[in-house]
């Protein structure tokens, strides 16, 4: 039986080492860079939700729109009394889309880094939807996700819905891969649902990750006053500027923070030297035509069965499931 109360999951609550090591050799590299997942403190989450606010970053809007029009649909697919798992859940905006189609789901597991939004989350669920089963798991869902027992246990069918493209903040390799491990997380009738934004042109992409009202140079900013808070570092937020570019090559665009001048700054106990002009990479955003994605998803073992786009073709959801997989038949 899956537990009423809703306690929450504890893995971690500060910064621990191994992310205070990965900040040090980051900014030791050629090109600097820091943990994109830094970006999303209780702070950091909020002003997150700003820029799916704003007019140029048209991800939410168009993601929305998929949900509002195909939930139904999608729902069909899911079927009964299954398992929903979402990592980085946020504040569970997308689920609540879902939630009204699915009749009877068996439990709705959020996986947060952040608290604050992870309890808002819960709060507004429970009220929006009594009796349904919120198992909330406080932690990094990069790390091996620790599910409680009896839901692993459980026989009902499990759902990883991982919408808002996340998934394009891994490089393909690093998105096969978790896919794989969630593949097994979710045992031999694992479904997908994932939102996943589409290759377009270079103009609209860098304007989504460059509003004009700069929110989102505020957001990337947040980063350096995160690492001066929790790992002792002074750097100075108006020595640098935020930019976003994209990588045709690598099929991304990427967030860069810009020194604006000959600078050094302290981190923990190490010393960083930065040129004008220098940038550290804060993340990147990787983008798929859905022929590419699909291929990304089959490594990973999952069988392609519907995607859906909003109206203007900028983004799309799939589903995916494992039916069959688990059962190869011989060929007489
Ligand atoms: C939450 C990772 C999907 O990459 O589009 C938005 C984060 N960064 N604007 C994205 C983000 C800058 C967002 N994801």
């Amino acid at each position: 039986m899956i537990s009423h109360n809703q306690e929450i999951y504890a893995e971690e609550s500060f910064l621990i080492t191994s992310t205070l090591s990965e900040i040090l050799v980051g900014l030791s590299r050629p090109q600097k860079t820091l943990p994109a997942k830094l970006l999303y403190d209780d702070h950091g989450s909020q002003i997150f939700e700003e820029i799916c606010q704003t007019q140029d970053y048209y991800i939410t809007r168009a993601e929305t729109e998929i949900f509002r029009e195909h939930a139904p649909e999608m729902a069909k697919f899911i079927g009964q009394g299954a398992i929903i798992i979402e990592p980085g859940s946020g504040v569970s905006e997308k689920i609540r889309y879902l939630l009204p189609e699915l009749n009877k789901i068996r439990a709705y597991v959020p996986i947060e880094i952040s608290p604050e939004p992870l309890l808002k989350s819960c709060d507004v669920l429970t009220r929006q939807f009594p009796g349904l089963e919120i198992v909330p798991i406080l932690g990094d869902f990069e790390k091996e996700i620790i599910i409680p027992g009896e839901v692993s246990r459980s026989s009902s069918k499990k759902l990883i819905f991982f919408p808002g493209s996340t998934i394009g903040n891994f490089s393909p390799s690093q998105a096969a891969l978790l896919l794989r491990q969630w593949a097994r997380l979710a045992g031999k009738d694992a479904m997908l649902l994932i939102g996943v934004d589409r290759k377009k042109g270079r103009e609209k992409l860098i304007k989504a990750y460059d509003d004009q009202n700069g929110i989102t140079a505020d957001f990337n900013l947040n980063i350096l006053r995160r690492i001066n808070r929790e790992a002792n570092a002074n750097f100075d937020l108006t020595k640098f500027s935020h930019q976003a570019r994209y990588n045709d090559h690598k099929g991304r665009v990427e967030m860069h923070l810009v020194s604006r001048e000959d600078q050094m700054v302290k981190v923990h106990d190490s010393l960083f030297r930065f040129q004008a002009g220098e940038s550290i990479h804060t993340e990147s955003s990787y983008k798929y035509t859905p022929r590419e994605f699909k291929t990304l998803a089959e490594k990973a073992q999952f069988n392609y069965v519907k995607h859906w786009c909003d109206r203007e073709g900028l983004f799309c959801v799939y589903f995916f499931n494992r039916a069959g997989t688990h059962h190869v038949q011989k060929q007489a």
